[in-house]
Parts: C-alpha cells; sequence; structure tokens
C-alpha cells in the first residue's frame, strides 16, 4: 500500500442527528494517533484539517426535516473539498460527523468519479426520504437524496436545492444492515438494491459476503470504491459510544476483514469514518470506540493482522 497519498479531511457536524457529540470525533480520532498509523503503513498522508463550517445557517423551525439548512450549507462545502482533493489524484478519508455527511462525500466524489460504487457498511439504510422518516433526522437519510431513482419520492428540502443525484441503486451494496424502517425495506426491494444485512453475513461468512457484494456492485473489479463506514455496524461490544447504537453487529474481526479485502482491491478511493460520539458511554467504552475506529480505519490502507513492517525496517543484527 505504498505510494498512495490519502488527504485527511475532518467534517466536525452533528445536526444531522440530535445528539450532541459526533462534531467532537474528528480531533478525539487525530489524538487516538489516527493520522500517524495511516502514515507508518507508507501512505502519503496529508492532514487537510476540518472543512470549514464557520457560518451555518441556523434552522429556526423542523422543515420538511431537522436542520436541512445547516446539514445542506455543510455537505455543499464538503463536496466542493471531496471533489477539490480528489482532482489533486489524493484518497479522500473523511473523519466524521455524523452521517448526513454521505450526501456531499458521494456527491463531491461522483463529480470527479461518476463510475465509483459505494459499499454503505452500516447497522441501518440510511435511505429514509423525510415522510417515511418518524424522527426527521437527516443522518438517516443521506442515500436518498443522492440516488437518482429515490428523486421521485423526495420533497423539495430547504438547503439541499444544489444536490443532484448523481448514483444508480445499482452502483450501492449494503453490508451490517439489522434495524432497517418499513419505507426504507420497500425502496431496498422495489429498486433492487443489493443487500448483505447480519442474516446473510451469518449465513454465508463475511468472506464470501464481501466477495458477493464487490462482484454484485462491480462484477468487472475496475471501479473506483467509496467506503460509508458507521461505526454503528459494529457490535456496541466494539463501538458503544454512538448515537444508534444496536445488537448483534458485526464483529471487530468482521469489520477488519471487510477493510482488509477492499485494501487489497487497491481502489479504495473515500472512505467515511463516521458517527463516533465521544460524549456517548463511559470514559472506557468512548477508548474503546476511538481505538476499534482507528483500527479499521488503518486496516483500510494496509495494516495487516499477521503484522506490520514499516518500509524502512531492517532486521537487526549482531555487530561483527
Ligand atoms: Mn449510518
Amino acid at each position: 500500500m505504498t505510494g498512495k497519498t490519502v488527504g485527511v479531511l475532518g467534517f466536525p457536524f452533528s445536526k444531522g442527528q440530535p445528539k450532541g457529540g459526533t462534531e467532537l470525533a474528528p480531533k478525539e480520532l487525530r489524538a487516538a494517533g489516527i493520522v500517524d498509523r495511516i502514515q507508518a503503513l507508507g501512505n502519503n498522508v496529508i492532514d487537510h484539517g476540518d472543512v470549514d463550517l464557520s457560518g451555518l445557517p441556523a434552522d429556526s423551525k423542523v422543515g420538511v426535516a431537522k436542520n436541512s439548512l445547516a446539514v445542506g450549507e455543510a455537505n455543499k462545502k464538503l463536496s466542493e473539498d471531496v471533489a477539490k482533493y480528489l482532482k489533486k489524484g489524493e484518497q479522500v478519508l473523511l473523519l466524521g460527523g455524523d452521517h448526513s455527511l454521505g450526501i456531499g462525500s458521494l456527491h463531491g466524489h461522483t463529480q470527479v468519479q461518476p463510475d465509483t460504487v459505494v459499499v454503505w457498511v452500516d447497522a441501518h439504510a440510511d435511505l429514509n426520504t423525510p415522510f417515511t422518516s418518524d424522527s426527521k433526522n437527516m443522518h438517516g437519510m443521506p442515500l436518498a437524496y443522492v440516488v437518482k431513482e429515490m428523486a421521485q419520492f423526495l420533497p423539495k428540502t430547504p438547503g439541499l436545492e444544489w444536490c443532484k443525484p448523481s448514483l444508480s441503486t445499482k452502483d450501492i451494496v449494503y453490508i451490517g444492515l439489522r434495524d432497517v424502517d418499513p419505507g426504507e425495506r420497500k425502496f431496498i426491494e422495489q429498486l433492487g438494491i443489493s443487500c448483505f444485512s447480519m442474516h446473510e453475513v451469518d449465513k454465508f461468512a463475511i468472506k464470501d459476503v464481501v466477495e458477493k457484494a464487490l462482484s454484485q456492485v462491480d462484477p468487472s473489479g475496475n471501479r473506483p470504491i467509496h467506503v460509508s463506514f458507521d461505526v454503528d455496524a459494529m457490535d456496541p461490544i466494539h463501538a458503544a459510544s454512538t448515537g444508534t447504537k444496536v445488537p448483534g453487529g458485526l464483529t471487530l474481526r468482521e469489520a477488519f476483514y471487510i477493510a482488509e479485502e477492499i485494501a487489497a482491491t487497491g481502489r479504495l478511493s473515500v472512505l467515511d469514518m463516521v458517527e463516533v460520539n465521544p460524549k456517548l458511554g463511559s470514559p472506557e467504552e468512548k477508548e474503546v470506540t476511538v481505538a476499534n475506529t482507528v483500527s479499521v480505519t488503518a486496516k483500510f490502507y494496509g495494516s495487516k493482522r499477521q503484522g506490520d513492517v514499516p518500509p524502512n525496517y531492517v532486521i537487526p543484527r549482531p555487530q561483527a
């Protein structure tokens, strides 16, 4: 995995959901050494800091979706930043932030690489529209705003006017789902979105799930890959400090395996790591969640459980 340039971008944002704290995650992940870990694997890493989210509009009332003006404006900036660094030839590692950032991340990515495929690793489908969502929180809606076939189900959403859907349902595959709303289940079925829920993870085991997922979405195996990794895909044992945890999730080993196999394709282009919330859970749970998020991220950039060897490592010998 040497020779790649990874541009790291923080998105300190939490208005896609009601619990404050995800805006602190980029800082926590950096403090836990995420940048150094990826650099030590032989990647060239540039930390671009955080997306400038100053001066976001304040949403005075709940319109069609909560905080849609702020979510829309923040994601517009994000989309521009993601596109900017991809155009420079970098891979982008995005540190969220809540999962509403999928809107800007996918929009920006498809502006530069329209043939990208999306692997959405999550306990939830994040495919709600403002009409199918009970909570009206936009971290449950990002895919609805970037998928062409979903446009017919969406209301006009203040703040999101700039966002033209640029992906097709056939470009997307889910892994890890286990808490899917009725409307989302209907969309998945009717639009034919590839989906490997925890049931399929149990049934086929993670090796076959990853293989099938990648071959379904990209049979020829040559398209850029966008992974949107919600830490709530993992079991709460491994990632308790997150806003919408659901029991029965991926083990840490299964999360590692997904990341290792994606890394092995050599086609990872954008990785979103989202929904770490340092304000939730005990201090120990926070520490475990952050540490596991850093470890999974490192696997996406070449860290191996068989052991990592720094590029300049020389076996020590006794002096003659
Ligand atoms: Mn999510």
